[in-house]
């Protein structure tokens, strides 16, 4: 286990210091909590875990941990605006704290991890992996509706930026 997973579990089983949002869901096949689109890659009983921690200097800080996954894997992930759905692109664009004016988004001026939360992780022998993204702001009370884990890492160059290839799996996330 990870320093990140053991922090996790310890936060998860203590509460100390409680997360503002923590969700726990195994991924199914049917429209629910945690959503797979790809069994692959995703199978259906692998967990998620994310947690939200609103800092007291205004900042936020997200993780997402999964289990189950396919090993020796990088996946993208990132907050998304929309709740999941049945079709990969029910969850929307990214969340932004500044909104690119021209969607979608693919500008490095606001397609990077200190405007968006990236959660981009690379799973070990076992299939568990995690990420953990601190930014300087908070989330816009019902604009952050889920995490979104992606075929690829996030890519960063113009025109491409904050891509991840196709949608493999979407978990609900009630950010605040
Ligand atoms: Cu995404």
């Amino acid at each position: 286990m990870t320093a990140l997973a053991a922090s996790l579990a310890v936060t998860a089983t203590l509460g100390a210091p409680a997360p503002d949002v923590l969700v726990q869901e195994r991924f199914g096949a049917s429209p629910r909590t945690a959503i797979t689109y790809d069994t692959r890659s995703i199978p259906i009983g692998s967990r998620v875990v994310v947690l939200e921690r609103r800092e007291p200097d205004g900042g936020t800080s997200v993780a997402l941990w999964l289990e189950g996954v396919q090993p020796l894997r990088t996946f993208g992930a990132h907050v998304h605006q929309k709740p999941c759905g049945p079709r990969p692109a029910d969850s929307g664009p990214h969340y932004q704290h500044v909104k690119d004016p021209v969607q979608p988004s693919t500008d490095p001026a606001y397609a990077n991890p200190r405007n968006e939360v990236w959660l981009d992780l690379t799973t070990d022998d076992r299939g568990e992996g995690g990420a953990l993204s601190s930014v300087r702001w908070r989330f816009r009370p019902g604009e952050a509706r889920s995490v979104v884990v992606h075929e690829h890492a996030t890519q960063t160059h113009p025109g491409h930026a904050g891509t991840a290839g196709a949608r493999l799996a979407c978990v609900n996330v009630p950010f605040i």
